[in-house]
C-alpha cells in the first residue's frame, strides 16, 4: 500500500500528456473484465546517472503478457523502453518506479475483448520501500494464505495481468488484517508459489532454493537477477518445489521483486527465522551495487536515462 506521488507527465499512446489528463472512460473494457497487462520497473540513481533496471526485459515481458492474452500491443519493446526513458526525463526524476500498462480501452463491451482498442500508458512516480521502512534491514513477517494461487491453467504466472492481482489482493488483505506484512500463496498442489507481489527464496545449509516457474510463480526479473548474481558469487541455486515446512526450518528466507527489491523474511506463520542472514544480506548488497551502476560486468542490465 502506498499513496501516489503526483508528477508532471504520463506517456499515453505515444505522447506525453499532463498527469491530470491521463484519464479513461468508465466503460473502459479493462475496468469491467480485467483485460490489462502491466509491468513494474525501478529506476535507480547510480554512479553514472540514473538507469532503469532491466527496463528492456520488463518491456519484453509486457509484450509477451499481451501475446498470451491475445492483445497485440501496438509498440515494440524497444519503443516502450525509449518511451519510459523519455517519461522519466520529462518528469526530472532521478529515482522512481515505472508502471507501464496496456489495457483494452473504450469501444465494446462483453467478455470477448478483441473488438476493444488497446491503450498503453507509462506512468512514473517516486516509490520508497515496498514493505515498510524497516523491511530491507530487519525483514518482514509473513503468513501462508488460506487463499490458493490461481492455477497455471486458469491464469498462468507467465502473464502479469491486472486480473491476477485480485488473487494477490485477497491474500494480502488477509495477511495484513492478521498483523503480518505479507502473504505467501501455495499453489493448487500445496507447493509454495510466491508472495502476493514477490518471488520467494530459502537458504538452507548454504544452498539457495526457489520454486520453479511450473509451480505458478511469475518469472520475476529480480528472481532471475538474484539467481544469476548468486551463481556468479559461487552459491548453488536450485529451482525446485518447496513445501510450507521448508520455510519454517530454513536458515534464511527472502522475497525478491521490483518493488520489494531483496527483502529478508524474519518469521513465517510466527516461526522465527534467523534472517536477515548473511547470504540474504550479501545478495541484497550486491543487487543494490549492480542496480546503482557500481559493478561494470552487469552494466548491460541498466538502461541509461
Ligand atoms: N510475483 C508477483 C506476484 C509480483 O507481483 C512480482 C512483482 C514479482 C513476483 C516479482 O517480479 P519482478 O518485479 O519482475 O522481479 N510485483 C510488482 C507489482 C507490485 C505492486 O504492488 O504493484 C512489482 O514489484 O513491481
Amino acid at each position: 500500500m502506498a499513496a501516489i506521488v503526483e508528477v508532471d507527465y504520463i506517456w499515453k499512446n505515444g505522447a506525453l500528456v499532463p498527469w491530470a489528463e491521463a484519464t479513461t472512460h468508465v466503460l473502459t473494457h479493462a475496468l469491467h473484465y480485467g483485460t490489462a497487462v502491466f509491468e513494474g520497473v525501478r529506476c535507480y540513481k547510480g554512479e553514472n546517472g540514473s538507469a532503469g533496471f532491466r527496463l528492456f526485459e520488463h518491456m519484453e515481458r509486457l509484450v509477451q503478457s499481451g501475446k498470451i492474452i491475445m492483445m497485440d500491443i501496438p509498440f515494440t519493446a524497444e519503443q516502450l523502453t525509449e518511451a519510459a526513458l523519455e517519461t522519466i526525463r520529462a518528469n526530472k526524476l532521478e529515482e522512481c518506479y515505472v508502471r507501464p500498462l496496456a489495457f483494452r480501452g473504450y469501444g465494446s463491451m462483453g467478455v470477448n475483448p478483441t473488438a476493444a482498442p488497446v491503450d498503453v500508458i507509462i506512468a512514473v512516480w517516486p516509490w520508497g520501500d515496498y514493505l515498510g521502512d524497516t523491511a530491507l534491514k530487519e525483514g518482514v513477517s509473513v503468513a501462508i494464505s488460506t487463499w490458493r494461487q490461481r492455477s497455471v491453467n486458469a491464469l498462468p504466472g507467465a502473464v502479469k495481468s491486472t486480473a491476477s492481482y485480485l488473487n494477490s489482493g485477497l491474500a494480502n488483505i488477509e495477511a495484513v488484517g492478521h498483523g503480518y506484512s505479507e502473504a505467501v500463496l501455495l499453489n493448487e498442489n500445496g507447493y509454495i508459489a510466491e508472495g502476493s507481489g514477490e518471488n520467494i527464496f530459502i537458504v538452507k545449509n548454504g544452498i539457495i532454493s526457489t520454486p520453479p516457474l511450473s509451480d505458478g510463480c511469475l518469472e520475476g526479473l529480480t528472481r532471475d537477477s538474484i539467481i544469476t548474481i548468486a551463481r556468479d558469487l559461487g552459491y548453488e541455486v536450485q529451482e525446485r518445489s518447496l513445501v510450507r515446512t521448508e520455510l519454517y526450518t530454513a536458515d534464511e528466507v527472502f522475497f525478491t521483486g521490483t518493488a520489494a527489491e531483496v527483502t529478508p523474511i524474519n518469521a513465517v506463520d510466527r516461526r522465527r527465522i534467523g534472517s536477515p542472514g548473511s547470504v540474504t544480506l550479501a545478495l541484497q548488497e550486491r543487487f543494490f551495487n549492480i542496480a546503482k551502476g557500481r559493478v561494470p560486468e552487469y552494466d548491460h542490465w541498466l538502461a541509461k536515462v
